[in-house]
Parts: C-alpha cells; sequence; structure tokens
C-alpha cells in the first residue's frame, strides 16, 4: 500500500447499481442532448425541462444501491484514514451510502439544491420546480439543481490538485477521460511523477497515459486492487 491515494471516480463505477452512464452505447447523452440539459444556457431556455431531467434522475436513485465497487471504496478510506481522497464526478450518492466519509463531488450532488439568487445550498427533499421558493432568502423561482454544468467552473478545484499532487498514486475508476478538468488529471499526474493507474470497463480516451490499465467491471475491480 502507498502512503497517500488520490482516486477519481466517474459514471462507470455506478453502472452496475443501475445508474446511466453518459457516453456508452445507449447512455443520457444518447438520449437527451447535453446542450439542453446540462449548460446554464439550456436552463436558461428551458428551466422546467431542466428540472424535469433532474427530478426524474433524483427519483431514480431510490430504486438502486451501491456495489462492490463502492463498498471497497469506503473499507479503503476506513483502514487508511487520511491516506485516500475520494474525488467522484457522479452526482449520485452511491459513495455515500456506502459508507465514505469525505467524498469531494467535483460536478456537485442530485440531492441539493443550489440558489441562484443567495448562493445557499439545500437538500432537495421533493422535486425541484419554478414554483419552489428559497428557503434562505424567500426568493421564488430562484432554485436549480446543484450540480456544475458544461462552461461552469468544477468545486474544490485548489483543493482537488493540492490533494493530487499530494498523493503518491492516481488510480481513475468508471469514467472516459472526456470531460475536463477530471480528464487532464492522469496526464498533470505524469508529469509531477505520480504513478497512475486506469480502472475501467475498456480503455478510456487517455489509458495509454496510465502506467497500468485494467480492464473490466468495476465490481470485480475495485475489490480486488482495495485487497
Ligand atoms: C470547466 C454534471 C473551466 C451533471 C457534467 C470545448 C467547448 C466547450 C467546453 C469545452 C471544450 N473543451 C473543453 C471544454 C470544457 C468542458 C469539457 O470538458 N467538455 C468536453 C465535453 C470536451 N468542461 C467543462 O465545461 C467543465 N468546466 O472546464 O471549467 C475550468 C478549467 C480548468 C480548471 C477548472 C475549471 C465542467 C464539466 C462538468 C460537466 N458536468 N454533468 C450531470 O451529471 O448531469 S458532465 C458528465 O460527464 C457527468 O458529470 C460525468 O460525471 C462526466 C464524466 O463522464 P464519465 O463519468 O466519464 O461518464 P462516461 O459515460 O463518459 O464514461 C463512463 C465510463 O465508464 C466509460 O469509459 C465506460 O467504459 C465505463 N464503464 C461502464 N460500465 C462500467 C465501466 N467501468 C467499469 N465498470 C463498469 N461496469
Amino acid at each position: 500500500m502507498t502512503a497517500s491515494i488520490f482516486i477519481l471516480t466517474g459514471a462507470g463505477i455506478s453502472a452496475e447499481s443501475g445508474v446511466e452512464t453518459f457516453r456508452d452505447k445507449g447512455g443520457l447523452w444518447s438520449k437527451v442532448k447535453l446542450e439542453d440539459v446540462a449548460t446554464p444556457e439550456g436552463f436558461s431556455r428551458d428551466p422546467e425541462a431542466v428540472h424535469a431531467f433532474y427530478n426524474a434522475r433524483r427519483a431514480s436513485l431510490l430504486g438502486v444501491a451501491p456495489n462492490p465497487a463502492h463498498y471497497a471504496l469506503a473499507r479503503l478510506e476506513r483502514e487508511y484514514p487520511g491516506d485516500v481522497t475520494l474525488v467522484t464526478q457522479n452526482i449520485d450518492d452511491l459513495h455515500e451510502r456506502a459508507g465514505s466519509q469525505a467524498v469531494i463531488h467535483m460536478h456537485g450532488e442530485l440531492s441539493l439544491s443550489l440558489c441562484v439568487h443567495c448562493g445557499a445550498k439545500a437538500k432537495a427533499e421533493s422535486d425541484l420546480s419554478l414554483a419552489l421558493a428559497c428557503t434562505a432568502c424567500g426568493t421564488a423561482g430562484s432554485l436549480r439543481p446543484d450540480v456544475v454544468w458544461f462552461g461552469e467552473m468544477p468545486y474544490r478545484m485548489n483543493e482537488i490538485y493540492e490533494k493530487l499532487m499530494d498523493a503518491d498514486l492516481f488510480v481513475s475508476i468508471g469514467t472516459s477521460g472526456a470531460v475536463y478538468p477530471a480528464a487532464g488529471f492522469v496526464a498533470e499526474a505524469r508529469t509531477a511523477g505520480i504513478r497512475s493507474l486506469e480502472l475501467n470497463l475498456e480503455p478510456s480516451d487517455g489509458t495509454f497515459l496510465f502506467d497500468e490499465a485494467r480492464h473490466g467491471p468495476a465490481s470485480k475491480l475495485v475489490p480486488a486492487f482495495v485487497e
């Protein structure tokens, strides 16, 4: 075991739980145009359609559960307290439900709303819509899902880069390596001399940049890595 591990997860880790990925065959972005639902411009054009898209995804989380890959990462964090950084691009809460304590959601969380008026974040207890008012400032129609859309700055980037640069090993799990800045982590690790490992169903866009790549389902690869 190395001293400090930085783990990046993507949609592939939740695929076997039944959460749809984005760019696989039949994935979310083959069904809806990302410009319509995952950009600030799309939200301005048709907020109710965007709310409906995220409300449906939030509701579908009620019917899924973590898989052995999520549980293995929670175990790793418990066994090596302080030595594991877990950054996810996923907006689901399956890492938390598996027991991970300190998950960094760089693309936000489906379970939260964000007030565009005052910036308050709150638990999205029910479906979001323009009919709701912010519980912090009282403004009506100001809530959006607390997710990072294309063209927006992902969350906690300074902290993420600090943790990455402190790591001895970078592990990328279940991500196609198509979306920046996360897709650039492997190149940054490489430049800094940090070892890197890809665990993915198939070679990602950046697979050639990793020191080692293992291909197969996360539910098998991740527990085997943690053992
Ligand atoms: C930013 C959130 C500045 C909500 C998402 C040109 C024009 C315009 C913009 C750009 C451009 N070039 C670059 C950009 C920037 C842009 C970008 O990268 N665009 C790409 C498409 C070119 N990025 C941004 O705009 C980001 N902001 O750059 O700000 C900045 C600059 C520097 C430093 C800081 C900031 C904001 C990006 C946020 C986008 N938000 N959605 C939502 O979910 O609806 S994107 C979406 O993609 C999801 O969040 C998702 O997490 C993310 C990554 O996807 P993956 O997780 O990798 O999923 P994918 O389906 O692609 O792949 C799944 C993988 O799993 C596959 O490889 C598959 O083989 C594997 N798999 C499947 N099953 C399994 C498995 N693996 C293991 N086991 C299995 N069972």
